[in-house]
Protein backbone atom coordinates (compact mmCIF):
# COMPACT_ATOMS: atom_id res chain seq x y z
CA UNK A 1 0.00 0.00 0.00
CA UNK A 2 0.97 3.41 -0.40
CA UNK A 3 4.10 5.03 1.90
CA UNK A 4 2.81 7.69 4.74
CA UNK A 5 6.35 8.74 5.67
CA UNK A 6 9.43 7.67 4.60
CA UNK A 7 12.74 9.06 6.80
CA UNK A 8 16.25 7.55 7.00
CA UNK A 9 16.98 6.97 10.35
CA UNK A 10 19.27 5.02 12.53
CA UNK A 11 18.04 1.92 14.44
CA UNK A 12 19.46 -0.26 16.75
CA UNK A 13 20.09 -4.27 16.01
CA UNK A 14 16.73 -5.56 18.48
CA UNK A 15 19.38 -8.43 19.53
CA UNK A 16 16.66 -11.21 18.60
CA UNK A 17 19.05 -13.96 20.26
CA UNK A 18 21.14 -14.29 23.04
CA UNK A 19 24.10 -13.87 20.42
CA UNK A 20 23.27 -11.06 18.42
CA UNK A 21 25.40 -8.15 18.26
CA UNK A 22 24.43 -4.68 19.19
CA UNK A 23 25.20 -2.34 16.69
CA UNK A 24 23.37 0.61 15.03
CA UNK A 25 22.37 0.93 11.26
CA UNK A 26 21.39 3.33 8.83
CA UNK A 27 17.86 2.09 7.25
CA UNK A 28 15.15 3.76 5.10
CA UNK A 29 11.86 3.46 7.08
CA UNK A 30 8.44 3.42 5.62
CA UNK A 31 4.94 3.64 7.14
CA UNK A 32 2.34 2.30 5.63
CA UNK A 33 -1.06 1.51 6.34
CA UNK A 34 -0.30 -1.69 7.35
CA UNK A 35 3.00 -1.78 8.92
CA UNK A 36 6.59 0.29 9.16
CA UNK A 37 9.22 -1.64 7.24
CA UNK A 38 12.93 -0.65 7.34
CA UNK A 39 15.21 -1.49 4.06
CA UNK A 40 18.90 -0.75 3.20
CA UNK A 41 19.37 2.01 1.46
CA UNK A 42 21.91 3.08 -1.33
CA UNK A 43 23.01 6.44 -0.72
CA UNK A 44 24.94 7.32 -3.50
CA UNK A 45 22.11 6.23 -6.16
CA UNK A 46 18.83 7.34 -3.48
CA UNK A 47 17.50 4.03 -3.83
CA UNK A 48 16.38 1.25 -1.65
CA UNK A 49 17.21 -1.71 -1.65
CA UNK A 50 16.17 -5.40 0.44
CA UNK A 51 13.71 -4.95 3.32
CA UNK A 52 15.60 -5.91 6.24
CA UNK A 53 12.45 -6.18 8.63
CA UNK A 54 9.05 -5.06 9.61
CA UNK A 55 6.89 -4.48 12.26
CA UNK A 56 2.61 -4.98 12.04
CA UNK A 57 0.71 -1.82 13.19
CA UNK A 58 -1.72 -3.65 14.68
CA UNK A 59 0.79 -5.93 17.29
CA UNK A 60 2.61 -2.28 18.44
CA UNK A 61 1.25 -1.77 21.98
CA UNK A 62 3.51 1.50 22.67
CA UNK A 63 5.11 4.32 20.69
CA UNK A 64 7.54 6.82 22.77
CA UNK A 65 10.39 8.60 23.07
CA UNK A 66 13.38 7.05 24.78
CA UNK A 67 15.60 9.28 27.26
CA UNK A 68 18.83 9.65 26.18
CA UNK A 69 22.23 8.65 28.29
CA UNK A 70 24.82 10.84 29.24
CA UNK A 71 27.71 11.15 26.21
CA UNK A 72 25.18 9.72 23.48
CA UNK A 73 26.74 10.78 20.16
CA UNK A 74 25.07 14.01 17.87
CA UNK A 75 23.37 11.31 15.53
CA UNK A 76 21.61 9.44 18.47
CA UNK A 77 20.10 11.53 20.90
CA UNK A 78 16.57 11.60 19.47
CA UNK A 79 15.96 8.41 20.37
CA UNK A 80 12.00 6.57 20.12
CA UNK A 81 10.59 3.04 20.86
CA UNK A 82 8.56 1.03 19.02
CA UNK A 83 7.22 -1.73 21.38
CA UNK A 84 5.88 -5.08 19.94
CA UNK A 85 5.41 -8.50 20.95
CA UNK A 86 9.29 -8.74 20.70
CA UNK A 87 10.73 -5.85 22.47
CA UNK A 88 11.66 -2.36 21.56
CA UNK A 89 12.35 -1.38 18.56
CA UNK A 90 14.66 1.67 18.86
CA UNK A 91 14.84 4.50 16.17
CA UNK A 92 17.12 7.51 16.22
CA UNK A 93 16.23 10.56 14.29
CA UNK A 94 17.88 13.42 12.92
CA UNK A 95 15.89 16.24 15.27
CA UNK A 96 13.23 16.81 17.90
CA UNK A 97 10.63 17.57 15.05
CA UNK A 98 11.04 14.39 12.62
CA UNK A 99 10.65 12.32 15.97
CA UNK A 100 7.49 14.15 17.21
CA UNK A 101 5.89 13.81 13.72
CA UNK A 102 6.78 10.24 13.49
CA UNK A 103 5.87 9.48 17.45
CA UNK A 104 2.20 11.29 16.70
CA UNK A 105 0.99 9.63 13.49
CA UNK A 106 2.19 5.81 14.83
CA UNK A 107 0.31 6.75 17.83
CA UNK A 108 -3.08 7.64 16.01
CA UNK A 109 -2.56 4.87 13.68
CA UNK A 110 -2.09 1.90 17.11
CA UNK A 111 -4.59 4.26 19.01
CA UNK A 112 -7.29 1.55 18.96
CA UNK A 113 -4.93 -1.72 19.52
CA UNK A 114 -4.99 -4.46 21.59
CA UNK A 115 -2.86 -4.67 24.33
CA UNK A 116 -1.92 -1.05 24.68
CA UNK A 117 0.43 -0.48 27.10
CA UNK A 118 -0.34 1.56 29.99
CA UNK A 119 3.10 1.28 31.50
CA UNK A 120 6.38 1.81 29.33
CA UNK A 121 10.17 2.07 30.07
CA UNK A 122 11.70 5.86 29.31
CA UNK A 123 14.85 4.59 29.45
CA UNK A 124 16.84 1.49 27.15
CA UNK A 125 17.45 -1.64 28.03
CA UNK A 126 20.75 -2.33 27.92
CA UNK A 127 23.13 -5.21 28.77
CA UNK A 128 20.14 -6.96 30.74
CA UNK A 129 18.90 -3.83 32.75
CA UNK A 130 16.42 -1.52 32.26
CA UNK A 131 18.39 2.01 32.47
CA UNK A 132 15.38 3.65 34.29
CA UNK A 133 14.22 1.39 37.21
CA UNK A 134 17.26 -1.50 37.40
CA UNK A 135 14.53 -4.44 36.60
CA UNK A 136 16.76 -7.53 35.04
CA UNK A 137 14.20 -8.93 32.76
CA UNK A 138 13.69 -7.98 29.65
CA UNK A 139 9.72 -8.80 29.50
CA UNK A 140 9.54 -6.76 33.26
CA UNK A 141 6.71 -4.21 33.41
CA UNK A 142 7.42 -0.67 32.54
CA UNK A 143 8.11 1.71 34.85
CA UNK A 144 6.34 4.57 33.85
CA UNK A 145 2.46 5.47 33.45
CA UNK A 146 1.46 6.83 30.71
CA UNK A 147 -1.30 9.19 30.20
CA UNK A 148 -3.58 7.86 27.71
C1 LIG B 1 22.51 -7.42 12.60
O1 LIG B 1 23.88 -7.22 12.81
C2 LIG B 1 21.85 -6.14 12.15
O2 LIG B 1 22.02 -5.12 13.13
C3 LIG B 1 20.37 -6.38 11.96
O3 LIG B 1 19.74 -5.16 11.61
C4 LIG B 1 19.71 -6.91 13.20
O4 LIG B 1 18.39 -7.28 12.89
C5 LIG B 1 20.39 -8.13 13.73
O5 LIG B 1 19.84 -8.42 14.99
C6 LIG B 1 21.87 -7.94 13.89
O6 LIG B 1 22.45 -9.16 14.24
P1 LIG B 1 24.91 -7.59 11.63
O7 LIG B 1 24.48 -6.83 10.41
O8 LIG B 1 26.22 -7.17 12.16
O9 LIG B 1 24.76 -9.06 11.45
P2 LIG B 1 19.17 -4.95 10.12
O10 LIG B 1 18.07 -5.97 9.98
O11 LIG B 1 18.66 -3.56 10.08
O12 LIG B 1 20.31 -5.21 9.19
P3 LIG B 1 17.06 -6.58 13.40
O13 LIG B 1 16.27 -7.68 14.01
O14 LIG B 1 17.41 -5.49 14.35
O15 LIG B 1 16.42 -6.08 12.14
P4 LIG B 1 18.95 -9.76 15.25
O16 LIG B 1 18.32 -9.51 16.57
O17 LIG B 1 17.94 -9.85 14.18
O18 LIG B 1 19.93 -10.88 15.25
ZN1 LIG C 1 11.91 0.94 33.59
Amino acid sequence: SESILEEIFIKRSQQKKKTSPLNYKERLFVLNQEKVAYYDFDSDKGKRKGMKGSVDLEKIKCVETVQSEPNTPQERLFAFQIVYDEGPLYVFAKSEDIRAQWIKKLKEMVRFNKDVMQKYHPCFWSDGVWLCCKQEVKQAMGCKVLDS
